[in-house]
């Protein structure tokens, strides 16, 4: 095929979409066909994802794309890390857990110290997260559905079992378990072992790319839809914003700003030295066998959280372009905080917590609404600053330019900051990179003429050219980062 015309699905932490995708040799065409908002739901045991509301959403969406038209395939990214749990027969057990959930508060600390740390990352090179599915995991060891628990499937693979019956691990995705052999390409026999977890519990894995089936007739499926292919794509969000960043040569670190913003850089191999771990920096799979080497520093969710605690409070604000172009006003790094502190974690009253913070540090605290926001959109560009260095450092990379791509490339603010934080330039876009990167890898599966990532961000870059910050001199950058160095080395 010269020409395909796919469905994207992309679900993230605060919505949800269905994207109609028509990929070419010279065309990279997206049109949203649905949106959804979508959010963890506080249930009796803890935060959970409606999923069952996800799937009809998702189901609605793809079925008016098909209606349209021809439809050549379907593809499925969402955040990382939570999954569905099934029984003998393919039955959800309970709605997936957030990861956000406090059910594994102090796990993490627990299987270090069974398991080691330095093994633990010799292993799976991954960030120490509280919430990896490995940590999940053994939450759900304690839970009384643990002895009906035959599967664990991945958001995106529990969707596309969902429509085609077919269970497979889809690789990006299965790397973030913190289960994954890193440098075998396999699920880790020896850890999982060790944890006393069935190894039944652990699919097939399967590469990007991977035709997995076909959508099958049911109860909730638009006749229209059966039949159509569903192919695996880099089914970690952040594994299809990579692929679709507009990055001409190597020497580039990305910045993929969403809920979370994971930076950093893609490299051959994965790094798994002792600096990277002490940096705590992740190895996760990338589109053909590329290593995302990242961390997870936070993201737009403490914006999110703070107007949602501000809406509820009543206060009559006026809305978040309004409150960024006052913030835009304000001096620079007047409050340095460290947005990567657990407790920014989970959902609640965010002003609050960050003027707690500022305060510990003995720092200005924030008091209006356009200063809470201004201290966290500093917050995130020191972070990227401090990040897309390290990851230069520890993988030996020469970085010349940074590509921020998702939601957050929107915020010019934010753009503009890291610009001036980094002292090199910024190329901003595009916004809906996870859901490109998806059409991408479907397109080249079903015959398109992208042979690799470098012809698919030449095919982005042309069709979607991203808009470039330059840095501005003296804003004070280097007293601030020292500040923030300050606080993350504690004498
Ligand atoms: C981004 C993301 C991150 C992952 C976090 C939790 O949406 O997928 O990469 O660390 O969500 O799953």
């Amino acid at each position: 095929l010269e020409r395909v015309r796919v469905a994207a699905v992309d679900l993230g932490a605060t919505s949800g979409r269905v994207m109609s995708c028509e990929v070419g040799r010279d065309r990279l065409e997206l049109t949203e066909i649905h949106r959804f908002a979508n959010g963890a739901h506080a249930g009796p045991d803890g935060l959970v994802w409606q999923i069952r509301k996800i799937h009809r959403e998702v189901l609605q969406g793809v079925s008016e794309l098909a209606d349209h038209g021809r439809l050549d395939g379907i593809g499925i990214d969402s955040w990382a890390v939570d999954h569905g749990l099934l029984d003998a027969v393919g039955s959800l057990l309970h709605d997936p857990w957030s990861h956000r959930d406090s059910r594994t508060d102090g796990i993490a600390e627990r299987i270090s110290r069974q398991i080691g740390e330095d093994e633990l990352y010799s292993i799976t090179g991954l960030q120490q997260l509280p919430f990896n599915t490995v940590y999940q995991l053994i939450a759900s060891r304690e839970s009384e559905i643990w002895p009906q628990v035959d599967r664990m499937l991945l958001l995106p693979d529990l969707l596309g079992y969902w429509l085609t019956g077919v269970a497979v691990a889809e690789r990006t995705n299965a790397s973030t378990t913190q289960l994954y052999d890193a440098r075998e390409g396999e699920w880790s026999q020896k850890l999982i072992t060790a944890l006393e977890l069935p190894e039944r519990l652990f699919p097939p894995l399967v590469d990007p790319g991977t035709r997995i089936g076909t959508v099958q007739a049911g109860p909730q499926v638009p006749t229209g839809l059966v039949g159509t292919p569903v192919l695996s794509v880099a089914s970690h969000d952040t594994a299809s914003a990579v692929v679709a960043v507009p990055a001409q040569g190597t020497d580039f670190a990305y910045i993929s700003s969403g809920t979370w913003s994971l930076v950093g850089v893609e490299l051959p191999a994965p790094v798994l030295t002792e600096q990277a771990r002490r940096a705590d920096f992740t190895n996760e799979a990338g589109l053909d066998d590329s290593i995302r080497f990242l961390r997870n520093v936070s993201g737009l969710w403490l914006l999110a959280q703070s107007l949602e605690t501000w809406r509820r409070a009543g206060r009559g604000l006026p809305g978040l372009p309004g409150l960024l172009a006052q913030a835009a006003l304000l001096p620079a790094w007047r409050t340095v905080i460290d947005v990567e502190d657990p407790r920014l974690i989970p959902p609640g009253d965010m002003p609050s917590r960050i003027m707690a913070l500022a305060a510990e540090a003995g720092e200005p605290v924030p008091e209006t609404p356009v200063e809470v926001v201004r201290t966290i959109l500093d917050g995130l560009a020191l972070a990227y600053r401090r990040n897309v260095c390290l990851a230069g450092d520890l993988s030996g990379t020469e970085i010349g330019v940074v590509h921020i791509v998702g939601g957050g490339s929107q915020n010019t603010l934010l753009c503009q900051l890291t610009a001036d934080a980094l002292g090199i330039p910024v190329l901003a876009g595009p916004a809906e990179a996870a859901a490109l990167g998806n059409a991408l890898v479907q397109a080249r599966a079903l015959g398109v003429e992208l042979p690799d990532l470098a012809a698919m961000r030449d095919l982005v870059a042309r069709t979607h050219p991203p808009q470039r910050y330059l840095p501005r001199p003296d804003t004070g950058i280097d007293a601030a980062a020292a500040r923030l160095q300050l606080q993350l080395t504690p004498a």
